[in-house]
């Protein structure tokens, strides 16, 4: 868990540097990790060191909302749930980017992994908010810039390395909440 939530504070520091009109996302990625981190740093916090020992906790103590939203509007199984969703969307939107030619627009990438995952459990004016903010991402020369990692080559290695590990991430967490039926939680 402490990587997990690591992970996520990179991602959101970096989607910073690309500009205030992706605030509003950022915002509920930090409020989602926050919520993380409390529960890590809190009490019970020896349970939240792995995904599995959360979800075994918390389905154990009826500390999560499986049908409908109702008295635990923060757990980390539900939290951690939504940030697992847009894990998705990187991964497909970082392998896009990987393979795509000079001349790929961001925005219409990035669109494409947003439709194919995450998309579905957002609601219209989410949705819509999302496609303005994505025609805003700068062009694929300047994305790889602010990456800072250095060449187009050394980026498509890096993201060649990195995307593995990610799809890694989200299989084991998939898995384990298909096991447990929590996919859908409210
Ligand atoms: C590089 C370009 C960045 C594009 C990011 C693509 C994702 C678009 C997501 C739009 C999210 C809009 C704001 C909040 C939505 C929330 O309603 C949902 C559900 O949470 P709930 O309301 O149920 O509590 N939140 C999410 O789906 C989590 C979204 C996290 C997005 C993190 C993006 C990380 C970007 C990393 C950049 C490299």
């Amino acid at each position: 868990m402490e990587h997990y939530v690591a992970g996520w504070r990179g991602l959101v520091k970096f989607l910073n540097t690309l500009g205030s009109v992706f605030g509003f996302i950022s915002k509920d990625a930090v409020g989602k990790v926050q919520i993380l981190v409390s529960l890590l740093k809190g009490e019970d916090g020896s349970h939240y060191s792995t995904i599995q020992s959360m979800v075994k906790y918390e389905l154990e103590n009826q500390l999560v909302d499986l049908t409908k939203a109702g008295a635990h509007p923060t757990s980390g199984c539900r939290t951690l749930l939504r940030l697992h969703r847009a894990l998705r969307w990187l991964e497909l939107f970082l392998d896009s980017l990987r393979t795509c030619s000079e001349d790929s627009k961001t925005s219409v990438l990035c669109a494409d992994a947003y439709n194919k995952s995450l998309s579905k459990f957002h609601p219209w004016v989410v949705r819509k908010a999302a496609g303005m903010a994505f025609c805003l991402l700068p062009g694929r020369q300047a994305f790889f810039d602010v990456m800072n990692v250095g060449t187009t080559e050394q980026v498509v290695a890096m993201l060649g390395e990195a995307i593995p590990l990610i799809s890694e991430v989200y299989q084991i967490t998939e898995d384990l909440y298909a096991q447990h039926n929590i996919l859908d939680i409210p």
